[in-house]
C-alpha cells in the first residue's frame, strides 16, 4: 500500500495557519464566555442544536423539497425538513413556511425575486432610521433593481410616521411595502399600512428578523395576522437557532406557495446547510416548549436594562414609551455625528462587554455615530434576570460615565458571567458540561 494522503508529517507553516485558527476561535469563546455578549443580532445555541450543527449533515447536499429532490440519499434529511416546515407553520401561526434560506438578507432577496420585477416600486424604512440594508439601493432592493422611496420616520415613536406612509403609499401604489428595522424598539402599527398598500395593490413584506423570537412567543405583534402577506427573518437572533432565515407567508394560494418556494430554489440557493436547517428544526420544537416564557423574559429584561441604564445617568432613547417593547435598548453617548457611540463601544469592548455602534435619529454617518445599540436576548438565554439587568448598567456607568480602571470593571464583568454559564430555554440543560461555546 502506498502512503496513505494526509499521513505524513505537515509543514510547520501550514499546521501554523490552521493552530492560528483554532486559537483565535477559541479566543472569541473565551470573549463570549467571560464577557457579556450584547450584540441585538447575536445569540447562541442550545446543547442539542450545538450537536446537530456539528454532525455530518453539515456535508450534504439537498436541492428541492422533501420527497421531490436532485439527490440521492436525501430521505432521511426529508424527514427533517417536512417536520421543520410543520413546526415552523405552527410556531409562526404561517400557512406558508420555507425554511432553507441561509440568513435573513437570503430571505429578503427571495421575497423580493417572487414579489416584484426589476424597475418596481417599493416603500422601506430607510438605514439612517433602522432599516436593513438589504432594504436599501446598496442592498437586495438595489439588487433587484427596485425604485425605493423611503417612509417619513417619527423620531418620538420611533417608528414610521403612519399618516406620512400611508400618504407615501396611495401616492405612488408600490409594488411592495417593506416593513421592519434592524434598530427595532417597537412594533410597527401594520393595520393601516396595510390597509393603504392592499387598496392600491401593493404586497406586504415585514422583516421580523430581529423580533421574530419575540412574535413567536407571542410579546411583539403577530405580522401575519395584521395584514402582512409575507415575512421573513433570520433563525438566530431572538429566535435562538443556528444563522439562517425563513420564508413564511399567510397565503393559502398555492400559486403564491409556489412562487415563494421556487424564490429560494431555484431563485437564491441550489443545496443550502442541512446542518443549519435541522439545528432549526431542533430550535423550534425547543421554542415551541420553552419559546413564550423566553420572550416574555426578553422584554422583561430590556425595559429593565434601559430603566436602570436611565437611572445611572445614561440617555435611553423613547423615555416617553417606556423605552422599549422588543429585545433592544438605545443609548445615546454625546453630540451627533460625533462618533461618541463608535467610542462608547470600543471601552466597552476593552471591559469584556461586547455591543455595537448604531446611527440614532439625526446621525449622518454609520462609522461615527453618537449612538449604541444594546440586545439582551443573549444574557436573557444564559438565565439572567432583572437584578443583573441593574448590575450590567452599574458595570456600563464605572467604564462609560465614572471612568473606573478599566481592568477592574472587567474583572467584575467575568465574575458576573461566571454565574452564568448554562443554556437556558432549551432540552437537556441539565445535562451541559458549562457554557459550550
Ligand atoms: N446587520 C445585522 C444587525 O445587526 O442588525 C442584521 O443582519
Amino acid at each position: 500500500m502506498g502512503e496513505v494522503p494526509g499521513s505524513w508529517k505537515p509543514n510547520n507553516e501550514t499546521l501554523a495557519k490552521a493552530n492560528a485558527v483554532m486559537d483565535a476561535t477559541k479566543a472569541s469563546g473565551d470573549l463570549y464566555r467571560n464577557g457579556l455578549g450584547m450584540i441585538a443580532s447575536e445569540n447562541i445555541i442550545s446543547p442539542m442544536v450545538q450537536k446537530i450543527v456539528a454532525s455530518d449533515l453539515h456535508g450534504r447536499y439537498a436541492e428541492g423539497l422533501p420527497g421531490k429532490r436532485y439527490y440521492q440519499g436525501c430521505d432521511d434529511f426529508d424527514t427533517i425538513e417536512s417536520l421543520g416546515i410543520s413546526l415552523a407553520k405552527q410556531v409562526f401561526g404561517a400557512q406558508f413556511a420555507n425554511i432553507q434560506s441561509t440568513s435573513g438578507t437570503v430571505s429578503n432577496i427571495a421575497a423580493l425575486k417572487a414579489l416584484a420585477k426589476p424597475g418596481d416600486k417599493i416603500t422601506a424604512v430607510s438605514t439612517a432610521d433602522g432599516g436593513h440594508i438589504s432594504h436599501a439601493r446598496m442592498g437586495a432592493v438595489g439588487l433587484r433593481d427596485l425604485d425605493l422611496s423611503t417612509y417619513p420616520w417619527d423620531i418620538d415613536r420611533m417608528e414610521p410616521d403612519i399618516d406620512g406612509a400611508c400618504k407615501l403609499i396611495r401616492e405612488i401604489s408600490p409594488k411592495v411595502c417593506l416593513i421592519g428595522q434592524s434598530v427595532f424598539l417597537f412594533p410597527t402599527p401594520l393595520k393601516e399600512i396595510a390597509a393603504a398598500a392592499h387598496e392600491v395593490g401593493a404586497s406586504v413584506m415585514y422583516d421580523g428578523a430581529h423580533v421574530l423570537g419575540l412574535i413567536a412567543g407571542g410579546q411583539f405583534q403577530d405580522p401575519l395576522r395584521e395584514g402582512a402577506d409575507i415575512m421573513t427573518g433570520s433563525s438566530h437572533k431572538t429566535f435562538p437557532g443556528p444563522q439562517g432565515g425563513f420564508l413564511l407567508s399567510s397565503s393559502e394560494d398555492e400559486k403564491v406557495q409556489k412562487r415563494l418556494n421556487n424564490a429560494i430554489f431555484p431563485g437564491v440557493c441550489s443545496s443550502y446547510h442541512l446542518h443549519h436547517v435541522a439545528g432549526k428544526v431542533v430550535a423550534l420544537a425547543e421554542f415551541e416548549e420553552y419559546g413564550e416564557t423566553y420572550a416574555k423574559d426578553i422584554v422583561k429584561n430590556s425595559r429593565a436594562l434601559a430603566e436602570s441604564l436611565a437611572a445611572e445617568g445614561f440617555d435611553v432613547l423613547a423615555e416617553s414609551r417606556n423605552y422599549t417593547a422588543s429585545h433592544q435598548v438605545l443609548t445615546r453617548h454625546g453630540d451627533i455625528d460625533s462618533g461618541a457611540g463608535a467610542k462608547a463601544a470600543k471601552t466597552l469592548e476593552d471591559v469584556g462587554i461586547i455591543t455595537n455602534m448604531n446611527m440614532l435619529p439625526g446621525d449622518t454617518k454609520a462609522l461615527t455615530p453618537s449612538g449604541l445599540r444594546l440586545g439582551v436576548q443573549e444574557l436573557t438565554r444564559v438565565g439572567m434576570g432583572k437584578t443583573e439587568m441593574a448590575e450590567v448598567a452599574k458595570l456600563f456607568a464605572r467604564a462609560l460615565i465614572h471612568n473606573e480602571d478599566l481592568n477592574r470593571v472587567k474583572q467584575d464583568v467575568k465574575n458576573l458571567k461566571s454565574n452564568f454559564q448554562t443554556i437556558r430555554y432549551c432540552f437537556n440543560e441539565e445535562e451541559q458540561s458549562g457554557y459550550i461555546l
